[in-house]
């Protein structure tokens, strides 16, 4: 008998089925047992009679029997086995009780177990309403004309400032894991005009918080023939309201789910940095530095919302001293640098960049770089590289403030962080 998956139950009432999946839970009521079947769709109700001995729960099993209507049954429907046969028995017990305790147990009990936390269904529904958001990455960033780019994840030089590399033997020289694909998305403009990498990156930060991995996905753009910085902003805006809509259109299920609030997309404010530093000071009377700290931006995010109504606020030229070497300068210590807060969250840093090559040498210099090491780097600047810029987003932030996960770990499916190796 051909299988049938739990979303096409309700095409089968009456009929004799087979279902292949995992058992995902299962309760002995004495004259009647009742078990859950979870396969890459979702989730059937199955009623197994008394004396049927079901495997432990996470082994893979197929179930053959009716499917009949019960509105008591989650989903409405439900399948009378007849025949429980098991494809791949659990050896043992698993150590959380996946519908039970999926988000309800300490985190580090969930990350310890991954290998079988990440069955349960927020765990699967978060991961893929993610694998949505890149797929609409992708696809309009295509329609925009970029071309998809794969860069060195090793290289001899860190991008965004040296604190936060992991150094790595590379036969008999010193190399590092790539902290972000900027110098080679750069170096792309000038072959693609247009350019965009979807790959993880790696920082080495030494302090574990809910919104910091050691490795993350980076969700990178880069275009040439720019105006200036708001034209990668106008950009950006268009392609996050077509990532939420591959959402909203592909993983409807997923998002009711995990009962998302869903954002609001029409506005997106963009205030300069001078501007909210005003805000920060004068109207939430908190200190403010030249670069903001956590609870600066979590206060912009609360005032925007609840001034403006908005999830998203774009702050624009940032100030030299908080920006890497490659930002542009527009003078008096400011730059065409910006960031996009989500809900209160940094998930973007982007701008125009430094397309001059005498610029390039003497930003580098001013931050205390030896541009020898940059070689492989700056000899594209000899070489008509147009106006450019562009922007990274955290892939896993984004995931994290849509959804209201309470860890950006969550928004990834094997997480690496201070402590975490494995699995
Ligand atoms: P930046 O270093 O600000 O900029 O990183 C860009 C975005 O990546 C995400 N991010 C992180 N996510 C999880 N864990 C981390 N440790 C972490 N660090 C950063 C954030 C952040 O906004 N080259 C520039 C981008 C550019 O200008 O194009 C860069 O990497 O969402």
């Amino acid at each position: 008998m051909a299988r049938v998956l739990a979303s096409e139950i309700p095409h089968h009432v009456g009929e004799q089925v087979s279902l292949l999946g995992f058992l995902h839970w299962k309760r002995d009521l004495g004259g009647i047992q009742f078990a859950l079947v979870r396969d890459r769709s979702g989730i059937v109700q199955v009623v197994v009679e008394k004396g049927v001995d079901l495997p432990l729960a996470e082994s893979s099993i197929r179930v053959t029997g009716k499917v009949v209507e019960n509105a008591k049954a989650p989903g409405g429907y439900e399948v009378l086995a007849n025949g429980i046969e098991v494809v791949s028995a659990a050896l043992e017990p698993s150590p959380i009780e996946i519908p039970k305790e999926e988000w309800r147990v300490n985190p580090e009990t969930l990350l310890e177990y991954r290998y079988v936390s990440l069955r349960g269904e927020k765990a699967r529904a978060a991961l893929q309403v993610q694998a949505a958001l890149v797929r609409g990455f992708r696809n309009y960033l295509d329609a925009q004309g970029f071309t998809e780019i794969y860069t060195p994840k090793i290289v001899s030089a860190g991008a965004e400032g040296g604190s936060n590399l992991f150094g790595i033997d590379y036969f008999e020289k010193r190399a590092y894991l790539a902290q972000s694909p900027q110098l080679y998305k750069q170096i792309m403009v000038g072959v693609y005009e247009r350019v965009y990498e979807v790959a993880p990156v790696f920082r080495a930060e030494e302090h574990a918080t809910s919104r910091h991995l050691n490795e993350y996905l980076s969700l990178d753009v880069e275009m040439g023939f720019i105006q200036d910085e708001f034209e990668v902003i106008d950009l950006e805006e268009n392609l996050l309201r077509a990532m939420l809509e591959e959402a909203r259109h592909t993983t409807p299920k997923q998002l009711a789910m995990l009962e998302v609030e869903w954002p609001n997309t029409q506005e997106m404010p963009r205030l300069s940095h001078a501007e909210a530093r005003r805000i920060l000071r004068e109207e939430l009377s908190m200190p403010v530095g030249q670069d903001f700290n956590e609870e600066a931006e979590r206060a912009l995010g609360a005032y925007a919302k609840e001034k403006w109504g908005v999830d998203f606020l774009f702050v624009t030229k940032y100030p030299q001293v908080a920006r890497p070497f490659y930002a542009y300068p527009e003078g008096n210590g400011v730059t065409r640098g910006f960031d996009l807060l989500f809900r209160g969250l940094e998930i973007t840093s982007g701008g125009q960049r430094v397309h001059q090559y005498e610029v390039l040498i003497e930003q580098l210099r001013n931050k205390g770089n030896d541009p020898a090491n940059f070689a492989g780097y700056l000899e594209v600047f000899k070489y008509g590289m147009p106006p450019h810029g562009g922007f990274a987003i955290g892939a896993e932030r984004l995931t994290q403030k849509l959804l209201g996960l309470p860890n950006v770990r969550y928004a990834r499916a094997f997480p690496r962080d201070r402590h975490r190796l494995t699995p």
